[in-house]
């Protein structure tokens, strides 16, 4: 018997028959709505999101300890926020810019720009630790959950959130320092095995760090963990560049490059803003 014939006797046994209907595998008796059901799910507070948002969900805590007192996220922003340990640092590291630490004063007293705030992960990290925080977001739904959210941590009064694409923003805009989280295409992004700095969408890598230049040299950049390191330093050839492997719980979660006098400090000091 040849084996094609073999595998479909095997799969059309009863008890192949029986196991799959049991698993609720059997195409033929699976209902709309219970296809539905497995394509979304319900969070206690009566969100519906797709199946494929469950593992961040699950991670709530981790994107924002202060979940529960009304953080709003929505489809993009869940696969897109930065765990709150990684903005933490990120934020700890730019607050110190210019940081004379014989002037204790003046740690924290810079401008920052936030060019893709989303729902606000690092802009309310920034907010904590820096004296003004410029929160751009081209989304407007998003950047009402961002505001929402520095709302819940008590600091929005330090934001100034702005409705607009940072690209055509970017030549009215001052600041001590550039971070920059843009989309990278989805949580597809670690389909290839280097990921290619041209392949965002709507601008490239090196084109989103040349409109952060024409602002300041002080850039911080967040990007995909499966990212060359030495294409991401190549983007400003000319400024000093420190990448940093960005880590939650032990799991490496994404990359920062530091460009300029950024590349030059470390994190880690314990005095915050807030
Ligand atoms: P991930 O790979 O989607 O999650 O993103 P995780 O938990 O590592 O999944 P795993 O199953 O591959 O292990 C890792 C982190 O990258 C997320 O928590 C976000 O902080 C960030 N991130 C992911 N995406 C798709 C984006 C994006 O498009 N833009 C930005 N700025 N950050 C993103
Ligand atoms: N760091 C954020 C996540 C950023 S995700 C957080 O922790 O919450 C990237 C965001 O950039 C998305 O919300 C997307 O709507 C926004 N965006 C995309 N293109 C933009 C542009 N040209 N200007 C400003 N924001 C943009």
């Amino acid at each position: 018997m040849g084996r094609r014939k073999k595998r479909r006797q095997r799969e059309n046994s009863t008890e192949a028959v029986v196991k799959r209907q049991r698993n609720g595998h059997s195409r033929q008796t699976q209902t709309q709505g219970q296809k539905e059901e497995s394509q979304s799910f319900t969070t206690p507070d009566g969100q519906v999101l797709p199946a494929e948002l469950k593992k961040y969900w699950r991670s709530r805590h981790n994107f924002f300890w202060r979940f529960d007192e009304g953080i709003q996220i929505d489809e993009e922003g869940w696969y897109s926020v930065t765990p709150e340990i990684i903005a933490e640092d990120t934020a700890v590291r730019i607050a110190q810019l210019y940081n004379d630490r014989r002037k204790k004063a003046d740690y924290g007293r810079i401008c920052v720009i936030d060019a893709f705030c989303g729902v606000g992960g690092n802009t309310i990290k920034l907010a904590e630790w820096c004296e003004h925080v410029i929160a751009i977001e081209i989304d407007p739904q998003r950047l009402e959950m961002a505001r929402n959210n520095a709302e819940v941590y008590g600091v929005a009064e330090r934001i100034e959130f702005i409705l607009g694409d940072f690209y055509q923003l970017a030549p009215t805009l001052k600041a001590d320092v550039v971070f920059m989280s843009p989309p990278w295409g989805g949580p597809e992004y670690t389909g290839a095995s280097v990921f290619d700095l041209d392949s965002m969408p709507s601008h490239s890598a090196q084109e989103w760090v040349d409109c952060a230049r024409s602002i300041c040299a002080n850039i911080a950049f967040f990007m995909p963990r499966n990212c060359d390191p030495l294409q991401l330093t190549a983007l400003a050839p000319d400024l000093s560049c420190d990448i940093e492997l960005n880590y939650t719980s032990g799991f490496f979660k994404a990359i920062t490059a530091y460009y300029g006098d950024l590349a030059l400090y470390g994190s880690s000091d314990p005095r915050r803003l807030m």
